[in-house]
């Protein structure tokens, strides 16, 4: 008999992608089981937790067996299974998420973590290199926004999902989007989503303690 999906995820606040991996789960009805895996106890490189997944990171799903790591890669598959358009099945709109998703993780994602993982992290001041990368890939973001509602077309896709998580973490108390209308547009959209509070609670209570040093 086929099985719950079991999500793999950081404990605590969902700080890593098995937020975004929740949303879309909910997004598409899915009941899923959720396991934390303590990243501060190290349980992710137990021989346990290594079997199920050798690059020991989570989010990471098991899927009756069938076992996938990486964010991206398991939203899209699960909406896949699910023949969702969250993940298009036309070339040319699943292009396009692809592209986006590619976007997220070359450039807006890596940005994010040298300017703001050291300062949510570890309290330190922000770097002003740095600090332009984070613009710029939210210029791009803006631009991207400007073309349609959502990131990728006119309608929500995982890379919304994806992409508003990493943003999430930019709404720390001295932190505002006044210059990306666009951005903040979008953001209250997603925030509307059935599924935002419950998915979104522990985060947002934990980076609201946080404060960047510098806003944009
Ligand atoms: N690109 C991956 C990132 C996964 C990742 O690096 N997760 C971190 C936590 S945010 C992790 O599991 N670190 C533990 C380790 O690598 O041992 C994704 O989107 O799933």
């Amino acid at each position: 008999m086929s099985q719950t999906v079991k999500l793999y995820v950081m404990s605590r606040t969902q700080q890593c992608a098995g937020r975004a991996v929740w949303m879309t789960a909910k997004a598409l009805n899915m009941p899923l089981e959720i396991v934390a895996i303590d990243l501060e106890k190290g349980e992710q490189n137990t021989p346990e937790y290594k079997k199920i997944n050798p690059l020991h990171t989570v989010p990471t799903i098991d899927d009756n067996g069938f076992i996938i790591c990486e964010s991206r890669a398991i939203m899209k598959y699960l909406a896949n299974k699910c023949g969702d358009p969250l993940y298009p099945k036309d070339a040319k709109k699943r292009a396009l998420v692809d592209s986006r998703l590619d976007f997220d993780i070359g450039k807006f994602w890596p940005a994010l973590k040298e300017y703001a993982y050291p300062q949510v992290m570890h309290n330190k001041p922000s770097n002003p290199e740095r600090e332009k990368d984070m613009k710029e890939a939210l210029d791009n973001l803006e631009l991207l926004l400007s073309q349609s509602k959502y990131i990728a077309g006119d309608q929500m896709t995982i890379a919304d999902i994806s992409i508003f998580c990493n943003v999430s973490f930019l709404w720390m108390s001295k932190y505002n989007f006044a210059n990306y209308p666009k951005i903040q547009a979008w953001i209250d959209v997603m925030k509307k989503l059935p599924y935002y509070k419950e998915t979104n609670q522990d985060f947002n209570d934990w980076i609201h303690t946080k404060t960047l040093i510098k806003g944009q």
